[in-house]
């Protein structure tokens, strides 16, 4: 099954993973918040009828836990920090038609309802299983109150996921050795009768659905691995008080595992909205029961919850399924993982108060790597990209462009749009409509970023400064294909930047607002007159980024410093890149080699032909690579560290004779070289031709 292109004539929902009401935000949660926004904005450009929604998770053992730290009630806690969350988001201009919590009346009403048809459907049933326990605390553990080993890849895993392994959903009684995480003790298994899903039964639906699902190639091909080892069922209840009673039991010790809920808020925060402006403007019932287009936009440590129990729970419950899931890599910080006990985020207050426009982040985030790649923030990478991209581009074409129109001719000059310009804008509409359909936000960045360039090089090349005495006419076509390029970057680039295109709409005179603008508004002619322009974008000066590292550098010491042996306090599954963290480097090796036998070693220059994901691999890739003599095709462990589609071109640094591999059914024949966790590829910095010895 394939889906038509976006625009449909069928309504859409857009949505982002429920953050934990837990703890301040960072910018590994805005990652998520931010993308998903700016998809949805680029849709509604499209014409696309849209409505981005989302809410806070209140419930589960990661409120629960950090409330008991606090000793407060959770859902005081909880709703305190949605209030904050709400307060937050504007601030970045993430823009939700509806933003709810799992603990509201709709969400709780919605979830038991979709609970009671599963089980009429008899899709439910009882089992009694061990469930982990605290003697000394007297107290069930469910979820994140357990720790122990992943019984899959050996990582450490808290009682419900391998976070800092492979991902896995772990079931109650699965995690080795347990221990609590209220004293430290080993855990003792007591016998409970928990109620189970039959997610087993959806083997086949789940394989067709994955077959026709759009968005990241991780979230598509991920489950596949997870339905061929064969889908247990999953238990749909824990031991615990907060939460969402099992509709129809009395138990009060007894409620939903907080991912029976927290997707289900989806749906009922489209139901608030759809309630708020009326089914006839925006109808829940028609996305989510019959032909909606649904696209979720999550982290990559939650795709099997996505990809797995969720459609299968609407599936179970009649629902309509998801059409796209993009699931985002991780942050991490100057080369580290996130780390909230460590201190080493970025917090999106902090981010404000060192006073940064939220659009600049909101580019850096969306535009820096695909989606699904890992981003390294640093702020001399953000900077990079901000005074490059933001400031020398888009920024300094705009001011140029607008300047020079309203000096010479008080806004637009009168003039129709070139035919060259006229297609050119046309093509970067095709781009950004074709990044959309991709899920690329970051194609959308660089359509518009492209057309800037492009309008830079125009004003170049054309010199209308010379031309305003002598070819008066020819000077105002220049000037007026600017300022029509000038508004074409505002409309491309809303999605990403809205309040510095809702600025740039503002310089132009322009009526209306540019996040309601379609994209074939930016071939439509902007006012004649308009005032005179200001800056848009400042430059991000050295000594500030100097002084913002060495912020970070402090706060990061401070928090290792008094750092307790425990990091149970880290709130999300961000953390688990910390595996990335390597304090010290590798000691070098004691015993030396001879030149002869480093005459052994073949290393070779090669040239990137083509890239692909493997199918079912979490990190591998299929290159082929030019290496002179012949091409060959090697595997490689960079699919989530690096965009695929951009290395075809660049020149690698490769082992060619490496003892043949095969790697998840890929012949691999040679090793790229690599430094770093970031897998930094080699290269080589002269004109070394393909296949030359690197000696
Ligand atoms: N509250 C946060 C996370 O695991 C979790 C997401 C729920 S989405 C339905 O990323
Ligand atoms: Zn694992």
């Amino acid at each position: 099954m394939s889906n038509d292109d976006f625009p449909t004539d069928r309504p859409a929902v857009v949505t982002c993973g429920l953050p934990y009401a837990n703890g301040d935000l960072h910018i590994g949660h805005l990652r998520g918040y931010i993308g998903a926004d700016a998809f949805n904005r680029a849709l509604q450009t499209l014409g696309q009828e849209t409505a981005y929604v989302s809410g806070s998770d209140m419930h589960g053992t990661p409120v629960a836990v950090n409330a008991e730290q606090e000793g407060v009630d959770p859902e005081d806690f909880a709703l305190e920090w949605h209030r904050q969350y709400e307060e937050t988001f504007p601030q970045f201009n993430v823009d939700f038609d509806n933003y709810g919590h799992t603990h509201d009346e709709t969400n709780t009403e919605l979830t038991q309802d979709i609970v009671r048809t599963l089980d009429e459907e008899g899709y439910v049933y009882e089992k009694e299983i061990q469930v982990a326990y605290d003697p000394d605390a007297d107290q069930y553990l469910p979820d994140r109150y357990v720790e122990g080993t992943c019984p899959y890849c050996g990582a450490k895993a808290r009682g419900d996921e391998c976070d800092e392994g492979c991902q896995r959903h772990l079931e109650p009684g699965e995690v080795k050795d347990p221990t609590s995480t209220i004293t430290g003790n080993p855990a003792e298994y007591r016998e409970r009768t928990h109620k189970f899903f039959r997610v087993s039964e959806f083997a086949d639906y789940l394989t067709e659905f994955l077959d026709g699902l759009e968005g990241t190639s991780n979230a598509r091909n991920q489950p596949r691995q997870w339905i061929e080892e064969g889908l247990q069922d999953w238990c749909l209840t824990r031991d615990m008080e907060w939460g969402i009673d099992y509709p129809g039991e009395d138990d009060e010790d007894i409620v939903l595992y907080v991912w029976v809920d927290a997707p289900v808020e989806y749906v009922a925060s489209t139901k608030q909205y759809s309630e708020r402006v009326g089914s006839d403007e925006y109808d829940w019932e028609r996305v989510w029961k019959e032909d909606g287009d649904i696209v979720h936009v999550i982290g990559r440590d939650i795709i099997q919850h996505h990809t797995v129990f969720w459609p299968a729970m609407l599936e179970g419950a009649d629902y309509n399924a998801p059409r796209g899931i993009a699931a985002t890599g991780f942050i991490t910080i100057n080369g580290k993982g996130l780390s909230t006990s460590r201190n080493r985020a970025i917090w999106a207050e902090e981010y404000l108060d060192e006073g940064f426009h939220p659009d600049l982040l909101r580019y850096y985030l969306t535009t820096t790597g695909g989606l699904q790649q890992d981003v390294d923030f640093s702020w001399d990478s953000f900077q990079e990209k901000v005074n490059g991209e933001l400031v020398g581009t888009v920024g300094n074409f705009w001011y140029r462009s607008l300047l020079f129109a309203y000096r010479n001719y008080e806004g637009t000059p009168e003039a129709d749009v070139s035919e060259e310009v006229h297609e050119r804008i046309e093509g970067a509409i095709g781009e950004v409509r074709e990044a959309v359909n991709d899920y690329s936000l970051r194609g959308i960045g660089r359509a518009a970023t492209r057309l800037a360039q492009f309008g830079n090089e125009y004003i170049q090349r054309n010199e209308p400064w010379k031309l305003t005495d002598e070819e008066p006419e020819e000077a105002a076509q220049v000037i007026r294909d600017c300022v029509q390029i000038a508004k074409a970057v505002g409309v491309l680039l809303e999605p990403i930047a809205p309040d510095k295109a809702r600025q740039l709409w503002e310089q132009l005179g322009e009526e209306g607002t540019v996040a309601d603008a379609h994209l074939e508004d930016a071939l439509e002619a902007p006012p004649r007159s308009f005032d005179e322009p200001g800056e848009l974008f400042a430059k991000i000066e050295d000594d500030r980024v100097a002084e913002l590292n060495e912020k970070l550098e402090e706060r990061v010491a401070a928090a290792s410093d008094d750092e307790s042996e425990t990091e149970s306090d880290d709130t999300d599954g961000d953390e688990s890149a910390d595996m990335a963290e390597t304090d010290d480097l590798e000691p070098l090796l004691e015993d030396r080699i001879g030149f002869e036998e480093f005459q052994n070693v073949d290393i070779r220059v090669g040239r990137i032909e083509a890239t692909e994901g493997i199918d079912g691999a979490d990190d591998l890739a299929r290159l082929e690579v030019d290496i002179g003599f012949e091409t060959r095709q090697i595997v490689a462990g960079i699919k989530q560290l690096h965009d695929l589609d951009e290395l075809p071109g660049e020149k690698c640094v490769l082992l060619a004779n490496m003892e043949p591999a095969e790697l998840f059914g890929v012949e691999s024949n040679g090793m790229i070289l690599a430094a770093g966790e970031q897998a930094d590829l080699l290269t080589t910095r002269g004109d070394a031709e393909v296949g030359e010895k690197i000696r």
